[in-house]
């Protein structure tokens, strides 16, 4: 070996030095790939020197190896670098403003509706009530028979009901979880059916062919009208606050009786009339009433032993007053724009 190991190192510093000048001047893919077979292909500079490895003595080999895999290392990395850099570079230049805030994603949200009805079932259950639920598609004997709708009554009509046979339809209200509830259990009962229901409406402001209701019936030994008022006075209060008034007006339902229609005081001018209210200080939420005893007869309840109420609010009906939106259709068109602001 004529070399000595410094001098061999020095060259290796050399040819360091060398390929840094090299690669910093380097100007495109062909000059680098150029470089890359000058230093480190198999018959390349740095493959020559590792040929060295075998002549220097065993004492010295591990030095030289050393300085041989770092100078590798740093032809690998640097040449490695700049044809990545030249494939960036390639990219369209877009200059990209780190500082800029980022991109708020957007986040689900609970839909209007949704917000409504827990509200109010929360405010039931922190009465006692429990929920219950059913089965959208219903027979016609627990929608209409069991709660004393006869036959030929306008409600059954085709016109404004989904029939899937002559027995199976879409439920038009809440009411058959109620005759299921009673068919399962003994009184007492104290509970609220929320749900969806379905009526061939045309569409409209204030129709559309889908709707959200939440019913309420309880039934116990020596329950009268002022249970009731005195529940949807509690339910009123606790939804828009104390300084409300409710009142009943006679009506009529054939599955309650006596029958009542009940309206809260204008939450937005406390009664004094405005545009919610349509200057009357008053307004109609929905309906309610005594079970009637032809009800209890399909349940083979004791109509001389219990008693009980039923009521019935509208979901959408209760959010387009507490928002003040005048087109039930909004609910259901699923425009970012409406959802986003809730
Ligand atoms: C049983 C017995 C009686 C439920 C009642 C109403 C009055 C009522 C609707 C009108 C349109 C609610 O606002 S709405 O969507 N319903 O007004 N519902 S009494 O009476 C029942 C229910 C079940 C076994």
């Amino acid at each position: 070996m004529d070399q000595s190991l410094n001098d061999i190192i020095q060259q290796l510093q050399d040819i360091r030095t060398q390929f840094e000048k090299e690669i910093e001047a380097c100007s495109g893919a062909e000059v680098l790939e150029a470089l890359r077979i000058k230093y480190l292909s198999k018959k390349g500079i740095i493959s020559g020197y590792l040929a060295l490895l075998g002549k220097v003595a065993p004492e010295e080999r591990p030095l030289l190896g050393q300085q041989l895999n770092e100078l590798k290392s740093l032809a690998q990395n640097l040449i490695a670098e700049r044809v990545e850099g030249l494939q960036l570079s390639h990219r369209t230049h877009t200059f990209f403003d780190t500082s800029l805030p980022g991109i708020k994603p957007l986040y689900g949200r609970k839909h209007p509706l949704r917000v409504v009805q827990d509200e109010i079932k929360s405010i039931f259950t922190s009465m006692g009530f429990r929920i219950e639920m059913g089965p959208e598609l219903e027979s016609d004997y627990y929608n209409f028979e069991a709660l004393n709708i006869p036959v030929n009554h306008p409600a059954r009509d085709s016109h404004d009901t989904f029939y899937i046979t002559d027995n199976l339809l879409l439920r038009t209200h809440t009411s058959p979880v109620q005759v299921r509830t009673m068919e399962k259990f003994k009184p007492p009962i104290r509970i609220i059916a929320p749900g969806r229901c379905f009526r061939k409406d045309a569409i409209d402001a204030t129709h559309y062919p889908t709707f959200h209701q939440v019913e309420g019936l309880v039934v116990d030994e020596g329950i009268n009208f002022a249970d009731l008022k005195g529940i949807i006075l509690a339910f009123a209060k606790k939804l828009l606050g104390e300084d409300i008034k409710i009142r009943f007006r006679p009506s009529y339902f054939p599955f309650t009786e006596p029958s009542a229609e009940y309206d809260f005081s204008c939450f937005k001018c406390g009664g004094t009339g405005c545009r919610i209210c349509k200057g009357t200080g008053w307004i109609e939420i929905s309906g309610a009433g005594m079970v009637h005893p032809a009800v209890f007869k399909y349940v083979d309840y004791d109509s001389e032993k219990y008693t009980g109420y039923a009521f019935g609010m509208g979901i959408e009906r209760i959010a387009m007053l507490r928002y003040q939106i005048d087109d039930i259709r909004v609910f259901y068109e699923n425009d970012l724009r409406f959802l986003q602001q809730f």
